[in-house]
């Protein structure tokens, strides 16, 4: 298989590092959007990453695509969003708040980072400050001790750990440090172990 995508992206990451969890082997190509958009819509029509491509040569795209796939691949018994009932449910919906964060997130990162100073809108960087703050809030309020979803480490904890390096590289004045001790406590934890550490954040 091969992942492509900077590990910049938490899209891109979350997958790499759930491809490492299961121990499914891949190749990484880590192109940008920024400078290859053309060679991410031969696989990705929208130009977007990340995309895996499977050895069969199909390509999937959007994280959720492809974790939904690997899930299935791994099997019930080891899959990090369990296959049904409130367990299922509840993963999912931590899960709709870790991802909606993310997406808020890079969106304030591509406002303030890429758009020209003179073409912010302030209003709207406060719009998108507010939801990352919002989610960040609900987060931390479900207690992540020592997992986010109950007794077992799930999608929602690796998905959660990757947002918070993704704000500490990117956009660290929306995580100060000690703002949210406990989703801060999750990272740092997850942040030692192998997966996280061979998908390491560039710097
Ligand atoms: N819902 C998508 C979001 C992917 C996404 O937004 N990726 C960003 C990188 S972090 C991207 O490709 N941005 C370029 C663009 O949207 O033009 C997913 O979960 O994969």
């Amino acid at each position: 298989m091969i992942l492509v995508g900077r590990y910049l992206s938490p899209f891109v990451r979350r997958v790499a590092i759930t491809l490492d969890l299961y121990g499914m082997p891949f190749e990484h190509r880590p192109l940008s959007t920024m400078t290859d958009l053309e060679a991410i819509k031969t696989l990705n029509p929208v130009g977007r990453v990340p995309v895996l491509t499977l050895d069969d040569g199909e390509s999937l795209v959007d994280s959720a695509a492809i974790l939904d796939h690997l899930d299935e691949v791994a099997g019930p018994a080891r899959a990090l969003v369990p296959p049904a009932g409130p367990e299922r449910r509840r993963v999912l919906n931590r899960l709709a708040v870790v991802v909606g964060t993310m997406e808020k997130a890079v969106g304030y990162v591509y406002e303030t980072r890429r758009r020209p100073a003179e073409r912010q809108h302030q209003p709207w960087i406060d719009t998108l400050k507010g939801q990352v703050a919002g989610g960040l809030a609900a987060l931390e309020a479900a207690d992540p001790q020592p997992w986010l979803a109950g007794l077992s480490m799930t999608q929602a904890d690796v998905s959660a750990a990757v947002l918070v390096d993704f704000l500490r590289a990117m956009a660290p004045e929306l995580l100060p440090a000690g703002s949210h001790p406990k989703l801060e406590a999750l990272a740092a934890r997850l942040a030692t172990t192998p997966a996280f550490q061979k998908a390491a954040v560039p710097t």
